[in-house]
C-alpha cells in the first residue's frame, strides 16, 4: 500500500513503545469497530437533529470507506476535509481513516490561502466541504481548489449540489456499501495529517500514526475519568486536535460515552446543549472560558450536570482560573498540549493552587521533557526555558518539509514547541508564552502573559493582550490591548495602578488600546499576530497622515 512517507521514531524508541504496551498494533478503524460491539445500542453522537447509536456510527463510517475506494480514491492518498461540528465530519473522518486514506483537518476559518496551502503541501486528490456554513458558501472555495489544483479529482459537498454540476459532487456519491476493497491498513502508518497551530508563515503538516495517536487517546480518557456515563461536548471546532484527542470525542467514543456537537460556543447555544444533553465534559480555549464565566451571571440555564471544564490551546490567566469552579461549579482541568504531540493535564484531584497556577505535567511516564536556554543548554531546575520535548506520542518530523524539520527538531529527536516554561518540583510545567511573542524591549525581556496577568487583575479590565510594536530606538516596544468591561479607566491611570503592583517600569506597556474584541485563529485562540498586524497598519496610517 502506497504509504505516507515521515520521519519515522528510531527502531529501538518503536520497540520500546511497544514492549510497554503504549502502541497496540489497532488501527483506528479496527479500535472504533470494538467500540461499537461493544456500545452497540448506547448514543455516540448527537449533532443536530441526528442521533447515532456506536453501531449506526460504525456503519457510516463503513459507508464512507466503501464509497471513496469504490469512487477510486486509493489508501495512502490525501483527503482536504474542512467541515464543521457535524456528525458527517466523524462518519467522513472515520470512514476514510479506516480506508487507509489520509485526512488532512482544515478548520471551518480557513479560506483560500489556507486551503491552497493544505491542498498543494498535502498533494491532496479530493477536498469534503459543507455547502454554506457560516454564511460562507464553500462550493465557491471548492471551485477554485479544483481549478488551480490539478491533483484534485473530486470535491464532495456534504450537502445540497445541483445535479449537473461538473465540479462538485454530493457526499452521497461517495457512500457504498461494498466492502471487498476495504484493508486494514498497518497501525504504524499515517492515520491523518493535522495542521500546527503555527502563529507565523503558512502550515506545516503533522502525521499521525494509529498507534500513537490511540496511545494518547486511551491515556487522556483515564486521565480525565471518562466512562460510559460521561457526555462529552464539542464546542471547538471538531477537526482540532484539543477536542478530538484531548481526551476529545475519540475519547469520549473509547470510554463509550455520547459525543454532542455543538455548532457554535456561544454560551446561549452551549448552554441550551449541556442542559438538554446533561453534558459532563467541555473543553475550551481561554475566551471561550471567560465568556462563559461571564455569561453564567444572567442564564437561566441548568449547568448542573457539568463535572469538568476543560480549558487550554493557550495560557489561561490565574485570575481567570480561579472563578472557573466558583462560578460553574465544574472542577477546571488545564491543558497545555499541541498537534505534534506531547499534552499535559492538571489532574482532577490536583489542588486548587495547581490547578490554577500550572498547565499540568504530562500524559506519559515516557514523555521525555528538556527546558533549555538559548543554546541548548538545560536550565537550572524551575527556571524559565525553551521545552523541547519527545515520546510515544510526539512526531519526529513533519509532513514533507525538510527545512521545517531542521529547524523544529533537534538532533536527537526532540521537538522544539517553541514554548517557554518552567517546571515545579512536582513537575508541573508553567508556561510564560511563546519564544516568539516575548517583547524584546531595547534588550529588556518582557513577558506578554507576565503583564497581562497583571492587566487583567484590574476590576475595570475584562481581558488583555499584550503584543510587541516595531520601534526605531527600542527595538521594540509593547502595546496592550484591552476590553474594557464597562468603563474604560484612562491609560495614564492604568499605567501608573500596574506600576503600583511593583512591576518594573519596563514591562509597563508604552501604549494601551480599548477594543470591544481580539481577532481569533480558527480555533479562536486570540491572535497575537493579527493584533501586531494591526498595530503596524495604524502606524503606517499615521506616518502617512503626517507626510
Ligand atoms: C493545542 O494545539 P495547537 O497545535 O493548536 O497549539 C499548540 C500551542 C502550544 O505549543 C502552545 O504554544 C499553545 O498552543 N498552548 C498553550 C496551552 N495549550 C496550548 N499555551 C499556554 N497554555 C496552554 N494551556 O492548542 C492543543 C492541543 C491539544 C490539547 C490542547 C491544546
Amino acid at each position: 500500500m502506497p504509504g505516507v512517507p515521515t520521519q519515522e521514531w528510531p527502531v529501538a524508541d518503536a520497540t520500546r513503545y511497544r514492549d510497554a504496551g503504549y502502541w497496540q498494533g489497532e488501527s483506528i478503524g479496527a479500535w472504533l469497530r470494538a467500540r461499537a460491539a461493544q456500545h452497540a445500542e448506547r448514543t455516540a453522537v448527537v449533532g443536530g437533529s441526528t442521533r447515532w447509536s456506536y453501531a449506526r456510527l460504525d456503519q457510516e463510517a463503513d459507508r464512507v470507506a466503501a464509497g471513496f475506494l469504490a469512487r477510486g480514491v486509493q489508501p495512502g492518498e490525501r483527503v482536504v476535509v474542512q467541515l464543521p461540528n457535524v456528525p458527517e465530519f466523524l462518519a467522513v473522518m472515520l470512514g476514510l481513516i479506516r480506508a487507509g486514506i489520509v485526512p488532512v483537518f482544515a478548520l471551518p476559518a480557513h479560506r483560500q490561502t489556507e486551503i491552497d496551502n493544505i491542498a498543494t503541501v498535502s498533494g491532496a486528490v479530493a477536498y469534503v466541504i459543507p455547502a454554506v456554513h457560516e454564511k460562507f458558501d464553500y462550493r465557491t472555495l471548492g471551485r477554485s481548489l479544483r481549478a488551480s489544483h490539478a491533483t484534485v479529482r473530486h470535491v464532495v459537498v456534504a450537502g445540497v449540489v445541483e445535479q449537473d454540476d461538473p465540479d462538485l459532487e454530493s457526499l452521497d456519491a461517495f457512500r457504498g456499501d461494498d466492502l471487498s476493497l476495504l484493508i486494514d491498513p498497518p497501525s504504524s502508518s499515517v492515520a491523518f495529517l493535522q495542521l500546527s497551530g503555527g502563529s507565523t508563515g503558512l502550515s506545516k503538516l503533522i502525521p499521525r500514526t494509529h498507534d500513537d495517536y490511540l496511545y494518547s487517546v486511551r491515556e487522556s480518557a483515564t486521565i480525565c475519568g471518562l466512562s460510559p456515563a460521561s457526555v462529552y461536548l464539542v464546542v471547538l471546532p471538531v477537526a482540532h486536535n484539543f477536542p478530538m484527542s484531548s481526551p476529545g470525542f475519540l475519547g469520549a467514543l473509547d470510554a463509550g460515552a455520547c459525543i454532542v456537537l455543538s455548532p457554535s460556543p456561544a454560551p446561549d447555544v452551549a448552554f441550551a446543549l449541556i442542559e438538554q444533553e446533561r453534558v459532563t465534559i467541555a473543553a475550551a480555549v481561554p475566551p471561550i472560558a471567560l465568556m462563559w464565566l461571564e455569561a453564567k451571571a444572567i442564564t437561566s440555564a441548568d449547568l448542573s450536570s457539568l463535572e469538568v471544564l476543560q480549558v487550554g490551546g493557550a495560557k489561561l490567566t490565574p485570575a481567570i482560573a480561579a472563578r472557573v469552579t466558583p462560578t460553574l461549579g465544574a472542577t477546571l482541568q488545564q491543558v497545555f498540549g499541541m498537534a505534534e504531540g506531547l499534552v499535559n493535564y492538571t489532574r482532577l484531584d490536583d489542588d486548587v493552587d495547581t490547578i490554577c497556577n500550572t498547565q499540568g505535567r504530562p500524559i506519559s511516564a515516557d514523555d521525555e521533557l528538556r527546558i533549555v536556554d538559548d543554546d541548548d543548554v538545560p536550565v537550572a531546575p524551575g527556571a524559565i526555558g525553551h521545552l523541547q520535548t519527545r515520546g510515544p506520542y510526539t512526531i519526529r518530523g513533519y509532513y514533507q518539509n525538510a527545512a521545517a524539520n531542521a529547524r523544529s527538531f533537534t538532533d536527537d529527536g526532540f521537538y522544539r514547541t517553541g514554548d517557554l516554561v518552567s517546571r515545579t518540583a512536582a513537575g508541573y510545567l508553567v508556561v510564560h508564552g511563546r519564544a516568539t511573542d516575548q517583547i524584546n524591549r531595547g534588550g529588556e525581556k518582557v513577558s506578554p502573559e507576565e503583564v497581562e496577568d497583571h492587566l487583567v487583575a484590574h476590576p475595570a479590565v475584562l481581558d488583555a493582550v499584550v503584543v510587541s510594536v516595531p520601534d526605531d530606538y527600542l527595538g521594540e516596544r509593547s502595546c496592550a490591548f484591552v476590553i474594557p468591561r464597562a468603563e474604560r479607566v484612562p491609560p495614564p491611570v492604568l499605567k501608573s495602578w500596574i506600576r503600583n503592583r511593583g512591576l518594573a517600569a519596563y514591562k509597563v506597556p508604552d501604549q494601551i488600546v480599548f477594543v470591544d474584541a481580539f481577532p481569533s485563529t480558527g480555533v479562536g485562540k486570540t491572535s497575537r499576530k493579527d493584533l501586531r498586524g494591526a498595530l503596524r497598519a495604524l502606524a503606517a496610517e499615521q506616518a502617512t497622515a503626517a507626510a
